[in-house]
């Protein structure tokens, strides 16, 4: 694959829809300026996520997330499968793709999501969840994982201020603990995760992040 897959991770509100935006703009601006550094006046940045990047991954999203179910719970190992649909439909229709051809891929979640949510928030087996994402993945890997970490109760009264909270979020707080853990264990073991301390202004946040990208882009001959 000759682009890169840039992935910004972390529990509810940590602000990596805002972050990713920003980091487009500047990509965009810093790569395509012109400027006598930059190696690539023609760079695609591509904005996705999961669960939602395709059309078939905006119905599994719709159904995980906000549909009503007349009361029906989805069981755990149905909401694991569903996550992976969702990927394994986005990793080969369009992130595999985007890569190919040499775009930045920004996007939004990715298998960390579900060891941290499925794994540590929900206890299904890590072992499984690792083979699942195996086969949704057919074995691709983030070139780099930003951890937007954020205090829980800080990140769920943001999602809860922007308005109506879906299904994950409505889980009790030991749950969204639970999740942070995971993180927090994904990163000892995980060079490639990135910790950003998420509590800070927006602005602050995408300082942090644009330090990291430079030196990256420099190492990756883009600029
Ligand atoms: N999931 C996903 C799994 O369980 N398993 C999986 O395998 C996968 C892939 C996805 C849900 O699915 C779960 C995880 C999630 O529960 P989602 O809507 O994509 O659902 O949920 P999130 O990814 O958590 O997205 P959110 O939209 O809730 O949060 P973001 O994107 O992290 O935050 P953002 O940028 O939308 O910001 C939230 C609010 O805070 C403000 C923003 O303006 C916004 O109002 N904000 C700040 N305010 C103050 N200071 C800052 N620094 C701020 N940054 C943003």
């Amino acid at each position: 694959m000759i682009g890169k897959f840039i992935v910004f991770e972390g529990v509810e509100g940590g602000g990596k829809t805002t972050q990713i935006q920003l980091l487009r703009n500047w990509l965009l601006e810093k790569l395509q300026s012109g400027q006598p550094l930059s190696k690539s006046p023609d760079l695609e940045v591509i904005i996705t996520r999961e669960p939602g990047g395709t059309k078939v991954g905006k119905t599994i999203r719709e159904l995980l997330l906000n549909a009503d179910l007349s009361g029906e719970q989805i069981q755990e190992r149905a909401e694991l499968l569903l996550y992976a649909a969702d990927r394994a439909q986005h990793i080969e229709t369009l992130v595999k793709p985007c890569l190919e051809r040499g775009a930045i891929v920004l996007c939004d979640r990715f298998i960390d999501s579900t060891i941290a949510y499925q794994g540590y928030g929900r206890g299904l087996d890590l072992a499984l969840i690792q083979q699942l994402n195996h086969i949704a993945t057919g074995g691709l890997k983030s070139d780099l994982t930003f951890w937007l970490d954020i205090d829980v109760e800080i990140g769920l009264t943001r999602a809860k201020n922007r308005g109506k909270i879906d299904r994950m979020e409505q889980a009790d707080i030991q749950f969204h603990q639970r999740v942070k853990k995971g993180y927090q264990e994904l990163a000892k073991n995980n060079p490639l995760i990135v910790q950003i301390d998420a509590n800070l202004t927006i602005e602050k946040v995408q300082q942090q992040i644009q330090e990291i990208i430079i030196q990256k882009l420099v190492k990756w001959k883009y600029i």
